[in-house]
């Protein structure tokens, strides 16, 4: 059993989306980052970094104490690497597919959560940090569409994790003030992963 330390939030998802496709039992602990719930020593003690998402796997693959696991990526990877699924284990394909999981997380994420940012939340309207963001936000999607016309998905023919960490990013599109007319190979892919029943089912009360 796994116990997810959540919000709905494109990184929380992340970790549901993963969790249904595998068709894995969790048990959600809601994280109000609204009111500060991440701060709480109790979860800091998961996830030192106060943020969501973080897990405890009770069943550790070594048999050991339960493992507590924070940062969106790594909890894939420890998920892929328990379960043997949504990773390939061929060399090439495998690297593909890392690579881009470490591009969403280092790049594509959080430009896109500054995006979020000054789009939407901040106090005050700054168009230099707008401008920034919205212009990083195009390039990063001109590289995922240039990879998507090659390839069904991010890392080659297999749905992987590297999809599963861009999803929820890319799902948000409008909020990013992006056309996604200017992206036709992201707007198909978009539509793939949306119709997976995994998807719905992560989904479902969003
Ligand atoms: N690099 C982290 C980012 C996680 C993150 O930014 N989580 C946000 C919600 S999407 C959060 O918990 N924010 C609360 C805070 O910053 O206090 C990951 O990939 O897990």
């Amino acid at each position: 059993m796994i116990d997810l330390y959540y919000a709905p939030t494109p990184n929380g998802y992340k970790i549901t989306l993963f969790l249904e496709e595998v068709g894995m039992p969790y048990t959600i602990h809601p994280i109000n980052i609204n009111t500060g719930e991440q701060f709480k020593p109790e979860f800091l003690a998961i996830s030192p970094n106060n943020k969501i998402p973080a897990i405890v796997d009770h069943q550790p693959a070594d048999g050991g104490e339960p493992v507590s696991v924070f940062e969106s990526g790594a909890i894939l990877l420890y998920l892929a690497n328990k379960t043997g699924q949504l990773l390939s284990k061929s060399l090439r394909e495998r690297t593909e597919q890392l690579q881009w999981l470490f591009w969403q997380v280092a790049g594509f994420g959080p430009m896109l959560g500054q995006n979020h940012h000054f789009n939407r939340y901040a106090p005050e309207v700054v168009p230099y940090a707008i401008n920034r963001y919205v212009e990083e936000s195009k390039r990063l999607y001109k590289v995922l569409n240039t990879q998507l016309e090659k390839t069904a998905y991010l890392g080659g023919d297999e749905y992987s994790i590297a999809d599963i960490a861009t999803y929820p990013w890319a799902k948000c599109y409008e909020h990013q003030k992006i056309d996604l007319q200017d992206y036709p190979a992201v707007a198909k892919w978009l539509d793939k992963v949306r119709q997976r029943p995994a998807t719905q089912a992560a989904y479902k009360d969003a």
